[in-house]
């Protein structure tokens, strides 16, 4: 059964959006393995910090589908279809790995390039995913946080309240 991760975002209401889109992940895929989550400054704009996190899960069915299931799940956070890359944004969900397939056909991207290029995806895949490899790479997530540039890096682990009784 493949594993997935799935980046988690937002910089809009982030405690409720987080928290909800947790229990819906939850209530969709079963469950999950939670990294830390971190407060991270938006990367590509100015605006308000983020909470991102990486959520694991398995499922069976195609990676097509749960892309699916994770926009729908945006739709229910508000979140507008027409959305710029580089906003704001109540809820992010990103499916960036699924098990060892790598698909690339214009809409769907696995794995994401997102993994290499931002500290918020990797150093939260690297947490709870230390020696998985990368499918293209073949370079773990350890070495991959271990290499990246760390300067002016600006991201914190955060423990919100309600994380208790997620
Ligand atoms: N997502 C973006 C652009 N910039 N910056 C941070 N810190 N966290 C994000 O999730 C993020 C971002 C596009 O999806
Ligand atoms: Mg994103």
């Amino acid at each position: 059964m493949p594993i997935g991760y799935i980046s988690v975002g937002s910089n809009i209401d982030r405690d409720h959006n987080v928290r909800s889109s947790l229990s819906a992940l939850k209530q969709h895929f079963g469950e999950l393995v939670l990294s830390s989550i971190y407060e991270t400054a938006p990367v590509g704009f100015t605006g308000d910090p983020f909470y991102n996190l990486i959520v694991g899960f398995s499922a069976e069915c195609p990676a097509k589908t749960v892309a699916k299931a994770l926009r729908q799940i945006e739709l229910d956070h508000g979140r507008s279809r027409d959305s710029q890359k580089f906003s704001a944004r109540t809820l992010d969900l990103d499916l960036v790995l699924y098990g060892d397939f790598i698909i690339n056909d214009g809409r769907l991207q696995i794995p994401r390039d997102e993994i290499v290029k931002y500290a918020f995806v990797l150093e939260p895949l690297a947490e709870i995913a230390p020696d998985l490899q990368h499918p293209i790479s073949h370079a773990t997530y350890a070495a991959l946080w271990a290499a990246f540039d760390k300067q002016n890096l600006q991201q914190v682990r955060v423990q919100p309240d309600w994380l208790q009784s997620v």
